[in-house]
């Protein structure tokens, strides 16, 4: 699979976290289960790189992310963009993985939230962690990250849509970038 060979590959710069493992007493939010079905297994969360225009501001702008170190404005454009800023929040404990990244052990036990959204019930999955066909005429906002449920649940089940959790190089739909030089 393309993660994880993308995984091997970024490894270096990679927080591995255990699923029983070090992030104590309140790292449930940052426990991620291994896929295939596998429980108990490690995943490692990759960072990314350095391409944010954000990147290096002392703040963590990678929506995957929750906590006090976070900038105030989030974009998903930046996820797996601001690497440097999220790998020291997190060693600080300033920042944990938000809990609706955590990789479920199936398709049957994503938490797909609620419809607090800004899109619920448009017939569009509009969280992030879900991509398809569908996905680059997008317009991903962090608002969205588990508040499309109805929507997401649906495209799950018809197959239009399939998780695509935490990783790095989510496909970012339309960004903020195109949007500024086209004409959407
Ligand atoms: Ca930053
Ligand atoms: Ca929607």
């Amino acid at each position: 699979m393309i993660r994880h060979s993308m995984i091997a590959s970024v490894a270096a710069t990679a927080l591995l976290v255990s699923a029983c493992g070090e992030m104590g007493a309140d790292g449930e939010a940052a426990t991620l289960i291994g896929d295939g079905g596998e429980t108990g297994s490690s995943l490692t969360l990759v960072y990314g790189n350095d391409n944010s225009e954000w990147a290096n501001d002392g703040e963590c702008d990678d929506a995957r992310f929750q906590g006090d170190a976070m900038a105030s404005v989030l974009n998903t454009d930046n996820i797996g963009q601001d690497a440097s800023d999220c790998e020291a929040a997190m060693q600080a404990g300033d920042i944990e993985l938000n809990p609706y990244f955590a990789e479920p052990a199936s398709d049957a036990a994503i938490n797909f939230g609620d419809d607090e959204g800004m899109y619920p019930n448009d017939d569009e999955c509009d969280d992030i962690r879900f991509t398809g066909e569908y996905a680059p005429n997008l317009v991903y906002l962090p608002e969205n990250i588990g508040h499309d449920a109805s929507d997401c649940r649906a495209a799950v089940e018809s197959g239009e849509a399939r998780w695509q959790g935490a990783t790095a190089t989510p496909e970012y739909g339309v960004t903020l970038d195109e949007l500024e030089s086209s004409s959407y």
